[in-house]
């Protein structure tokens, strides 16, 4: 690898350690799995820093097999201490020669890979005590190998390996295995299954195997359990041959010599692999530099297919958060036309009276021409002609009707009540038409195979369709605080606001004059005719006195003027009929022209305060829960994109 290709790969490592834990633990609130940023933080990372040509070597297996005996053969000093109590080795060992691990600096790099910061080794005894990593040195080991003892994985104490905990660390930084295990243990499944994993983990870890066994079993014996042990290490099936990463195959006896401490065990070299070499010998000849790569590039491996997981996680729970956000804008949408029951009739019908005569060149003629419409046959019209008047400037208005306000009140409350059970409800179910984007985006989200919840997609009837969103656990949390908030506080705040919302909302004349323009440039020939037919103030008091009339019925709720609100909806979706009864008196005609004009600002009017109202709702009872979901990054948060990239590119490596 070059060193421009490494400095390339070192900033994606650390763009990737930077970027993704964070990213899962605001989009999922969880931390990263996996021990693919521990293996980037202790393997990767410092090995592209500090590229020393050293293997590590980890004895290893159960308790009271010899690791620490062959240790301190291979060390040729008593660094590790020896008994004959399963469990003895309680904390790692490191033997290096004195000229790598001499120099606090170099040792305390190299050492660096297993996390903890190590201390200088006094004596054998240190190695029964709990604490960091030790480190010693040994004259006898060859220059490019690092000794590791470990504590065993098979003591137990409460139902806990409490020792595996502190060997597995460094079995997986290990770089060459060399597994010590016993006659009484070699078909042990729990001991193989540990190690299964371990050499496994990174693409398969050279192994030595060393079996202490009775000197009365034949070589074919011996060898038949070392191949169960490695079948189980490695897979494969059953066969002659041994898995490539079984690089060398040692027997070991009982002696009393060796238990009593007078002599180092003696290593028997059997199998084709060994070829006859003595242990030192075959790990002074292992190619160093492969076996780094390999390990560097099984490490790389893992930690992009660790990462990818996570950052698919991260990504499914950012767009299941988005998902349920925007449903809970359309659940709110649908909700605050529950609170939109009472249509202002009478303002919008004048503000349509007046905007239709202000932008009508001969109508305004004929009624500066005669004044105010003097003489009407109805009692109402001289309320309608009053409202033109203020619209047009002349009059001061009056304040909104009393009752309107209470309706306006009361239909704020219990659209409030609704939106706040939604919350409380799991999953939240909303109803959108067949192309809204709301129901492909949880239609995706339900086929992706990472997403922890699924929203489910129900057809309900002919293009509509039933979305069922799970709440994000970051919501969930919420849920608590949306039942202790202060409904009273609530209320008082939706009083105050019911007030706004009572007449038309500021500034609509100015739209809905565009509108009106627009509508009257789409009149045919005939309308147009008949329109400046109303100039002749006959033909235009009946229409607006007779619909004056039907308004003033019943202020509130217009009783006469019919009102649809459609709810299959969601803001974009809204629309609204608005219908005169044939009931009216007036012609199909005239009725089909004004129910055309009342139209637009009703529309107007509809998407302003729904808009409103659900802003209302965001700052209530939906506060606490758009909090919490504010957290969550963005689908298209940019560091989605450059975590992907980043992996991408760690897949180029070779
Ligand atoms: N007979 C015989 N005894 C051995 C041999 N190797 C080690 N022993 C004895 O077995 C006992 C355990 O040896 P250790 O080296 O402490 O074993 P260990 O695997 O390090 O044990 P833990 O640290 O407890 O996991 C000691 O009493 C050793 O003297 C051997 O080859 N033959
Ligand atoms: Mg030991």
């Amino acid at each position: 690898m070059t060193h421009t290709r490494q400095l390339g790969l070192r900033d994606q490592l650390r763009s990737l350690r930077d970027a993704l834990p964070p990213l899962l633990q605001e989009a999922a609130g969880e931390a990263t799995t996996g021990a693919w940023l521990a293996a980037l933080e202790r393997n990767v990372l410092p090995a592209l820093d500090f590229d020393l040509p050293v293997l590590l070597v980890a004895i290893c297996g159960g308790g009271s097999t010899g690791k620490s005996t062959l240790v301190n053969a291979l060390a040729g000093r008593r660094v590790s201490q020896v008994a004959f109590r399963a469990g003895l080795t309680e904390r790692v060992l490191l033997v290096g020669h004195p000229s790598i691990l001499d120099g606090p600096e170099v040792a305390a790099r190299l050492l660096h890979r297993l996390g903890a910061r190590p201390v200088p080794w006094t004596r054998a005894e240190d190695t029964m005590v709990a604490g960091p990593p030790l480190y010693a040195t040994s004259g006898e080991i060859s220059r490019g190998l690092l000794l590791i003892d470990t504590p065993d994985f098979d003591t137990g104490e409460g139902g806990r390996m409490v020792n595996r905990e502190r060997a597995e660390p460094v079995l997986r930084t290990a770089e060459v295995l060399v597994y010590v295990f016993t006659n009484t243990v070699y078909n042990n499944q729990a001991n193989t299954a540990f190690m299964a994993e371990i050499v496994g983990g990174i693409g398969g870890r050279p192994t030595v195997l060393v079996y202490r066994v009775s000197r009365v079993a034949s070589d074919d014996e011996v060898l038949d359990h070392c191949q169960v042990v490695s079948r189980r290490l490695y897979g494969g099936g059953r066969g002659a041959a041994f898995p490539p990463e079984v690089i060398g195959i040692y027997r070991v006896h009982e002696s009393d010599r060796v238990a009593r401490g007078e002599a180092a065990p003696a290593l028997l070299p059997i199998g084709e692999v060994t070829a006859g070499r003595p242990l030192t010998t075959l790990l002074a000849e292992l190619d160093v530099a492969r076996i780094k790569r390999h390990v560097f590039g099984a490490d790389l491996r893992d930690i992009r297919a660790d990462a990818q997981g996570d950052l698919d996680r991260a990504r499914a729970a950012a767009r299941q958060a988005a998902l349920y956000r925007d449903a809970l804008r359309h659940a709110m949408a649908e909700d605050s036309l529950k609170a939109l029951q009472a249509f202002p009739a009478s303002e919008a019908l004048a503000l349509t009276a007046k905007l239709f005569v202000e932008t009508s060149p001969p109508l305004v003629r004929a009624l500066r021409q005669t004044g105010v419409i003097v003489g009407a046959p109805f009692r109402g019209l001289r309320a309608v002609a009053q409202r033109v008047a203020i619209w047009m400037g002349t009059r001061e208005g009056a304040p909104p009707a009393e009752d309107l306000e209470k309706q306006v009140q009361h239909d704020l409350l219990m659209a409030a009540n609704a939106v706040r059970n939604r919350l409380l409800e799991e999953p939240l179910v909303v109803q959108v038409r067949g192309d809204h984007p709301l129901l492909a985006r949880a239609r995706s989200l339900a086929e992706a195979s990472n997403a922890e919840q699924r929203p489910v997609v129900e057809a309900v009837s002919r293009g509509v369709f039933a979305l069922q969103v799970p709440t994000p656990a970051l919501a969930r949390q919420r849920v608590a605080e949306v039942l202790a908030e202060d409904w009273q506080a609530i209320s008082a705040q939706l009083d105050r606001a019911a007030t706004d919302l009572v007449s038309l909302p500021a500034g609509i004349d100015r739209d809905l004059r565009e509108k009106v323009i627009q509508f009257r440039q789409e009149m045919g020939w005939g309308q147009r005719l008949r329109e400046s037919l109303f100039a002749s103030l006959a033909a235009l008091p009946p229409i607006l006195g007779v619909t004056y009339a039907l308004l003033t019925a019943d202020p509130v709720t217009a009783a006469g003027l019919e009102i649809r609100l459609s709810s299959v909806l969601g803001l974009n979706d809204l629309w609204a009929l608005v219908s005169i009864p044939a009931s009216a008196g007036l012609t199909e005609q005239d009725r089909r022209q004004l129910e055309a004009m009342l139209k637009p600002v009703f529309q107007l009017w509809l998407e302003q305060r729904a808009a409103q109202v659900v802003q209302l709702f965001e700052r209530t009872v939906c506060r606490p829960t758009l909090q919490a979901l504010a957290t969550v990054p963005d689908p298209d948060d940019p560091r989605f994109g450059a975590v992907a990239q980043a992996l991408n590119e760690l897949e180029a490596t070779p």
